[in-house]
């Protein structure tokens, strides 16, 4: 079916899980729904508050804008505007525009009576973000340990936090996170390329059917994950890379505090070589 006529059989009320009819509706090709009213909202006055943030600030240079959270003194506690409450209020308008983007996605599944699976996707960048600015800070006692909103001061931030553990590689759920990251690369290349080669072929040449990828992969390594199979495998890869790297930061400075190469004294200790030098 044709995308427009697509559009006008599924374009029917119902599905929505909060608001009833009332934010029902579409805006050209967009759904709104009541999330999508929340979205604007919080994406709106986040964005608001950003540029005012930067209206007192020494800078335009979007590089170098930057929204600090408050000082580490402040502790848990609210601080004034222009020393950590922009962020603060900046924090809850980005987490209120992320969940209620994820909850319009939702609603979009409902209507069209499919699977979850986008926005459980997208909930794991969320638990990432949640983790970095909101989980991590409170377990550690202050508002301060979340990162600054900005292009270049949040990755002075990464640095720095990544230092004060020595060298970062060695926390074990960082090798994982980025081991999945890789991997994620490496089945998206594998598969773009292979339905490419043979959904996309030159002028006058016919297209081959998802057999020819199967037989392909057959061929090459004995064994072809198939057409369904690769879907799973690319979501359970991104999702791990998501979880892990929440994991990695989660745990640094609230359950290991000191170098991260520390932590694999245990390995080194094993009896059957820890004696042998
Ligand atoms: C391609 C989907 C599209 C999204 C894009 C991002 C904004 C921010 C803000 C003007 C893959 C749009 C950007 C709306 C504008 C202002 C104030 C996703 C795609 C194109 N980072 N990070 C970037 C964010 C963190 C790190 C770029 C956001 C953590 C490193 C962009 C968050 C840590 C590097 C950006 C976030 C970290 C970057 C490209 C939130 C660990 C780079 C992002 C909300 C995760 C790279 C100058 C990209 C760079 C980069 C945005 C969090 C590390 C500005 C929105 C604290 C090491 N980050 N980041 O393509 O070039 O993502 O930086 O958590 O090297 Mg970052
Ligand atoms: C948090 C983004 C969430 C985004 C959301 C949506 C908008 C809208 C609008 C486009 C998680 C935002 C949307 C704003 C946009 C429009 C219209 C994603 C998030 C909700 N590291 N490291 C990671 C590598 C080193 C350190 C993760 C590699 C050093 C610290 C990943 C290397 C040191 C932290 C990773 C490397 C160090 C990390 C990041 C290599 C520094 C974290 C991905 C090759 C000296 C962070 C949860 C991620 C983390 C993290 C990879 C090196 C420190 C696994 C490949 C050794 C402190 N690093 N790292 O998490 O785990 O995405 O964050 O050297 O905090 Mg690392």
């Amino acid at each position: 079916m044709a995308q427009l006529s697509f559009e006008k059989k599924y374009r029917v009320r119902g599905g929505t899980l909060v608001g009833g009819d009332l934010f029902d509706f579409w805006v050209g090709p967009f759904y709104v729904g009541f999330f999508g009213v929340t979205t604007f909202f919080f994406a709106a006055l986040g964005t608001i508050l950003i540029f005012y943030g930067a209206s007192q600030g020494p800078t335009w240079d979007p590089f170098l804008i930057s929204i600090n959270p408050p000082d580490l003194s402040v502790g848990l506690g609210f601080a004034p505007l222009l020393q950590g409450g922009l962020w603060q209020i900046i924090t809850i308008c980005a987490i209120g525009a992320f969940v209620s983007w994820a909850l319009r996605e939702v609603e979009i599944c409902r209507k069209l009576g499919i699977g979850y699976h986008v926005p459980i996707a997208f909930g794991f960048a969320i638990l990432a973000y949640v983790t970095l600015t909101v989980i991590r800070p409170v377990l550690m006692g202050a508002w301060g340990y979340g990162f600054p909103y900005g292009i270049f001061s949040h990755l002075d931030w990464v640095s720095n936090t990544g230092y004060s553990y020595g060298n970062f590689h060695y926390n074990p759920a960082h090798m994982v996170a980025v081991s999945f990251f890789f991997t994620t690369c490496f089945a998206l290349a594998l598969h773009g390329g292979l339905v490419l080669s043979a959904a996309n072929p030159p002028k006058g040449e016919e297209m081959r059917t998802p057999d020819y990828e199967d037989t392909y992969f057959r061929d090459l390594i004995g064994y072809s994950i198939g057409p369904l199979g690769i879907h799973r495998l690319g979501l359970f890869l991104a999702l791990n890379a998501a979880f892990w790297s929440a994991v990695c930061i989660g745990i640094s400075g609230t359950v290991w505090f000191d170098q991260w190469i520390n932590w694999w004294d245990w390995y080194a200790n094993l009896p059957w070589w820890a004696n042998l030098n």
